[in-house]
């Protein structure tokens, strides 16, 4: 019945919500079916039925105000408990951003967090330390999307130009696994419901390995590297056969000649496919919308998504 529980405070969270429903339901059903009771019971049976005359009864009125009284004032209590416990993250809790556009999530790994020489970044699977306060910084580019990992019972809108925060401790020794679904959950667009990705929990040791692996491959270009970008992050909007997405094919796009929404005209070299990926709003190609969010990608990263662009005639 139970969505899989990988985060310390995900009990605590399913206790507070079981407690809402019980109080919730249970004097519901409680209540119908005494008024269903009551309707048929005392029903008008002739034209001389009278109502009996009753003022009112003080010990079931003082009954039925204290006890629902206690029941919100306990939900009230478990309720701003909880919410504090999920936004008073530790000083030394692991930073991470994590950034959001048309249909993608980003990852980015401060040094501070990780101890390593640069900042590192991905996408695709979010990577955690297991059982360390984590804080995962948010942030969209674009539009409100909103960010969920159910294992982990943390939701947060995702929002552009302001920063938003969720705040938790992994601990997949809870789950059978040690990978959870991320899902946006802000209807954003036209992918919207393709806009997913994972998160991996690794025992700190293994999570540095792979934030090492991930700084060594940032700086290596080569066509396959551009081709993998491309697969992830472009394809929902660039088709490579000539078709027409949001955004134009990349089909013999290497030293075509381009026409802007302004009446300019440039050629795609090098400069401008560069350009296209970094500011992509400075020149909107002619009969499409501004619709490209800006990459934050590696220079290497960058030069091998160009690469790619090249190989397609
Ligand atoms: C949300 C949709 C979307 C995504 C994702 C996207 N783009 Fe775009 N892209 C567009 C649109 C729309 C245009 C045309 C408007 C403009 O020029 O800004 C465009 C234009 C371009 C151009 C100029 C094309 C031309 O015909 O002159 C390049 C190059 C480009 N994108 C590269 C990329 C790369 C590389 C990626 C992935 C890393 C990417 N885009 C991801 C929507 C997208
Ligand atoms: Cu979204």
């Amino acid at each position: 019945m139970y969505i899989e529980r990988a985060a310390v405070n995900a009990t605590y969270i399913d206790f507070v919500m079981n407690f809402v429903h019980f109080w919730s339901i249970v004097p519901f059903l409680i209540v119908n079916a005494v008024l269903i009771y009551f309707i048929i019971r005392y029903r008008r049976r002739s034209a001389e039925d009278r109502t009996s005359k009753i003022a009112h009864n003080t010990r079931i009125e003082i009954l039925w105000s204290v006890i629902p009284s206690i029941v919100f004032i306990v939900m009230f209590a478990l309720g701003a408990h909880s919410f504090y416990s999920m936004r008073a993250a530790p000083a030394d809790a692991v930073e991470i951003h994590v950034t959001a556009s048309k249909w993608r999530w980003e990852f980015a790994y401060p040094a501070r967090a990780t101890g390593l020489a640069k900042s590192v970044q991905n996408d695709k699977v979010l990577l955690l330390p297991d059982k360390k306060p984590i804080k995962l910084i948010l942030k969209s580019k674009d539009v409100i999307h909103s960010f969920f990992v159910p294992a982990f019972r943390v939701k947060e809108d995702v929002v552009p130009n302001m920063f938003t925060y969720v705040y938790f401790t992994p601990d997949t020794s809870m789950a059978d696994t040690n990978e959870f679904d991320i899902f946006c959950t802000e209807f954003c667009g036209l992918d919207h419901s393709y806009m997913v990705a994972r998160v991996r929990v690794l025992p700190e040791n293994e999570w540095k390995a792979e934030l090492q692996k991930l700084e060594a491959a940032a700086g290596e270009v080569s066509v396959a590297a551009g081709k993998a970008i491309f697969d992830s992050n472009c394809v929902a909007c660039h088709s490579l056969d000539g078709s027409r997405k949001v955004g134009p094919t990349f089909k013999g796009l290497f030293n075509a000649e381009r026409k802007f929404m302004d009446g300019s005209t440039a050629v795609a070299d090098e400069n401008y496919i560069i350009e296209s990926m970094k500011e992509p709003n400075k020149k909107v190609v002619e009969g499409f919308p501004p619709a490209m969010p800006a990459q934050t990608y590696s220079d290497a990263q960058l030069r091998s998504v160009l690469e790619y662009i090249k190989e397609i005639k």
